[in-house]
């Protein structure tokens, strides 16, 4: 594919892991990078703030404006004032577990946020490119494979307002043409990943758990499976959705299933510890209900986009681990530039 000379680009989400990744992957091809940022009394922008260079800087290119998904007329504002050629949605409360405790707020950001970006478009009047972070959890009960023709059964509020956006990206793109796809990403994951989705947690307790700082791991559900990636691929299988003549929707998973048990163990043994010594149920991780196996067809993105998972689930076990193991060694010497290793003690 070619690459574009100059682009803008709006990312809200910017923050999270793909949000990270993203806009790392669209300056190394020399867009101009706008992020939302959702305004927060204690920082929440560790994850690029190496990429950050001082706005006054003639050579800086990522630019990053407070918002929030559940204010519409300032989404209208952003958009009219920045003129961007190519939106991602990544802004979501996006924890499965979460979004049943709090259903409500997660409709209202990660369902109806979409509609107002949406409608912040249409109104705006921009000609622009929008990506829509769809996601597997929409599929739900259906049973794996699954690819972009599988029906949706969503088991959570998350997946119920992924649902909803879903349809609405698509309806704003057949009622006034816009270009607007779907992407439904598969589970992926890196050593960005938040501390409370399971592989991170996991990842991150091995490695206290080695350093002798922690003895046990609670966890919940070790028989679901899912199919993990690796983020940083994921993010350009994004960007070549936009790039695309056809606006359309597309899976991206690596196409194998793998339990939790099996991270658990890929985890565990790679710094040569046993983890049944340390892994211990705690029913308070259950869901109400539970997708129970996750395993996409991402054959219409390799046929249409090039794009292929390279990254396999026990690769990224050990990538996860060896990169939380840094990190913890890292730790109590805060002179020395910490990966990611704060963070929720709980879900
Ligand atoms: P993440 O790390 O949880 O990041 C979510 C981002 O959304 C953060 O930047 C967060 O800001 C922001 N956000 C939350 N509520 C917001 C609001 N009301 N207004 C503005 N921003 C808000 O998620 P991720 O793993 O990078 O995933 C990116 C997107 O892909 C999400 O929509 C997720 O649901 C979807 N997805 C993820 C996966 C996966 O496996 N990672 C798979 C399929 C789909 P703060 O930093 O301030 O919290
Ligand atoms: O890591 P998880 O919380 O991710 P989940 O629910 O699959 O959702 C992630 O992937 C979706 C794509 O399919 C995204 F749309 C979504 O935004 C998010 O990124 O849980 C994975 C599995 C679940 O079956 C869960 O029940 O791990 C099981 N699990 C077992 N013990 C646990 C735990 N999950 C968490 N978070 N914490 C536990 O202690």
């Amino acid at each position: 594919m070619t690459e574009p000379a100059g682009k803008r680009a709006l990312i809200t989400g910017i923050t999270g892991q793909d949000g990270s990744y993203l806009a790392e992957l669209l300056l190394s091809k020399g867009y101009e990078v706008h992020g939302l940022v959702r305004r927060s009394s204690s920082f929440n922008t560790s994850r690029i703030d190496h990429l950050y260079v001082d706005p006054h800087e003639p050579d800086a290119r990522l630019f990053l404006h407070y918002g929030d998904l559940t204010d519409g007329a300032r989404l209208v504002t952003l958009l009219t004032t920045i003129k961007p050629a190519e939106v991602y949605n990544l802004a979501a409360q996006s924890h499965v577990r979460v979004s049943f405790d709090e259903p409500v707020h997660t409709g209202d950001t990660t369902g109806m946020g979409s509609m107002r970006l949406l409608e912040a478009v249409r109104l705006s009047g921009l000609d622009c490119r929008f990506y829509q972070a769809s996601s597997s959890e929409m599929f739900g009960a259906s049973p794996p494979p699954q690819d972009e023709d599988t029906p949706f059964y969503p088991r959570s509020p998350y997946g119920a307002a992924k649902v909803y956006s879903y349809w609405a990206t698509r309806n704003y793109r057949e009622a006034y043409g816009m270009f607007a796809v779907n992407g439904i990403l598969f589970n992926h994951e890196s050593p960005r990943r938040g501390e409370t989705f399971v592989t991170r947690k996991i990842t991150r307790a091995v490695a206290r758990i080695k350093a002798g700082v922690q003895d046990k791991l609670y966890l919940g559900n070790l028989d679901a499976v899912r199919d993990w990636g690796y983020a940083p691929e994921y993010v350009e299988g994004m960007w070549m959705m936009l790039q695309s003549d056809v606006a359309d929707d597309y899976v991206l998973a690596t196409g194998r299933g793998f339990t939790v048990r099996e991270f658990v163990e890929a985890s565990f043994s790679h710094v040569g510890l046993d983890w049944e010594d340390h892994v211990v149920f705690d029913e308070r991780y259950l869901r109400p209900t539970e997708v129970d196996a996750l395993i996409g067809d991402a054959g219409k993105a390799e046929r249409a986009l090039g794009w292929q998972a390279k990254t396999h689930s026990a690769d990224l076990a050990r990538l996860m681990v060896a990169a939380d193991v840094t990190a913890q060694e890292c730790e109590g010497r805060p002179w020395i530039d910490q990966p990611l290793v704060a963070g929720w003690p709980s879900a």
